[in-house]
């Protein structure tokens, strides 16, 4: 399973912890695991810091050794049948056109197709409302609007890419943590 796309702020990271615990997952959150990079003062995490301050996308070599070696050690592990999770949900990944194709190529390797691709969608106020909110590093009103040209330039067009391939399902993002959960499950089945 796919789970990503929609803005920064959208939600995703919230519904994706959740869902990923209930139904047993590996989340597996890009970001998430950018910031554990920055946080332990790693190499990757050194190179890696600026770019998220500025709201860019980190590059593509780093953020796909990172996928790549999650879900190797879990089919491993699934393989050696000591794995806690049955399946992965991504979140935040894929992010533009060269990661959503190393990921085709990757999960072809694996053997383990995409089932669904969620896009959560939110308009712009509400975005810049919730992230402001949150007072993370990145969530200043400028890389904030950053981010979502990076997104709409970038991200975005991952969109029909996954509409193409009859993989995309969409969910209105406004309202409470736990409505926007039910759809999300209506959409699952
Ligand atoms: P991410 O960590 O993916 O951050 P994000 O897009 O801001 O979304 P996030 O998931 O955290 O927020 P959410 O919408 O859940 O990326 C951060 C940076 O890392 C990027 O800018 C980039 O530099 C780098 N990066 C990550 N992945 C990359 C990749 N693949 N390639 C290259 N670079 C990459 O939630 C936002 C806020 O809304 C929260 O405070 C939440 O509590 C709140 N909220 C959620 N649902 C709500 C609701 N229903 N009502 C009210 N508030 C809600």
């Amino acid at each position: 399973m796919l789970f990503r796309s929609g803005p920064p702020g959208a939600g995703k990271g919230t519904q994706a912890q959740q869902l990923a615990q209930g139904q047993g997952l590996l989340h597996l959150s890009t970001g998430d695991l950018l910031r554990a990079e920055v946080a332990a003062g790693t190499a990757l995490g050194q190179e890696a810091a600026a770019v998220m301050a500025r709201g860019e996308l980190v590059s593509d070599g780093l953020v796909l050794a990172i996928v790549r070696s999650r879900l190797e050690q879990q089919a491993a592990d699934r393989q050696q049948g000591d794995s806690g999770t049955s399946g992965w949900l991504l979140d935040g990944f894929p992010r533009n056109r060269a990661q959503a194709e190393a990921l085709e190529a990757l999960l072809a390797e694996l053997g383990q197709p995409i089932e669904l691709v969620v896009l959560m969608e939110l308009d712009d106020d509400l975005l810049m409302q919730r992230l402001l909110g949150r007072g993370r590093a990145d969530d200043n009103a400028e890389v904030i609007r950053h981010r979502l040209t990076v997104y709409r330039d970038q991200t975005a067009p991952l969109i029909a890419y996954y509409r193409e391939r009859g993989l995309l399902a969409s969910v209105d993002a406004q309202g409470s943590i736990e409505a926007i959960a039910a759809r999300i499950q209506t959409l699952l089945g």
